[in-house]
């Protein structure tokens, strides 16, 4: 008993300034010699104001960008922009499609079940590091009619 509230005391003191809850962190395997990768998570605001992820860095790649998707005549662009916002008592999904964290001139592969750190800065002040996994994600141009399928782990097939 003793145990666990000294637990949840050191968890607090963690995030005693910060509003936002990173969970979920990942980022995406890569082919040898590709470039480029996204790293997607879930920001939870449990503050009474609104957020904004400002910016994001990481030694495994050169710029980090963050980038949202939007459908122009049919075709998914990407296109950087300035700010993820998560409103007040709200959850804000990064995940392949949509809001990412766009990892350019990689300076490592990124293989499955290695792990690449991240540093988040938010509009409140706060920055964050995370540890992320490296996961097989879905190529974004596959099928997306299942589209009320969420999951982002997929299996690899071979
Ligand atoms: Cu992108």
């Amino acid at each position: 008993m003793r145990k666990l509230l000294i637990a949840a005391l050191l968890c607090q003191s963690t995030f005693a300034l910060a509003d936002i809850v990173v969970s979920e962190p990942y980022a995406r395997a890569v082919p040898h010699g590709q470039l480029n990768s996204a790293a997607f998570m879930t920001l939870k605001n449990s503050g009474n104001k609104a957020v904004d992820l400002i910016s994001a860095s990481s030694p495994a790649a050169e710029h980090v960008e963050l980038h949202t998707h939007s459908n122009v005549d049919g075709v998914m662009q990407m296109r950087q922009i300035d700010k993820v916002t998560i409103e007040a008592n709200h959850t804000t999904i990064l995940k392949p499609g949509g809001h990412h964290v766009m990892l350019i001139g990689l300076q490592q592969e990124l293989n499955e079940g290695d792990s690449i750190p991240m540093t988040f800065t938010f509009s409140d002040g706060t920055t964050q590091e995370k540890q992320l996994p490296i996961k097989f994600v879905m190529p974004m141009n596959m099928d997306h009619s299942k589209h009320t399928e969420q999951s982002t782990e997929h299996k690899h097939t071979q």
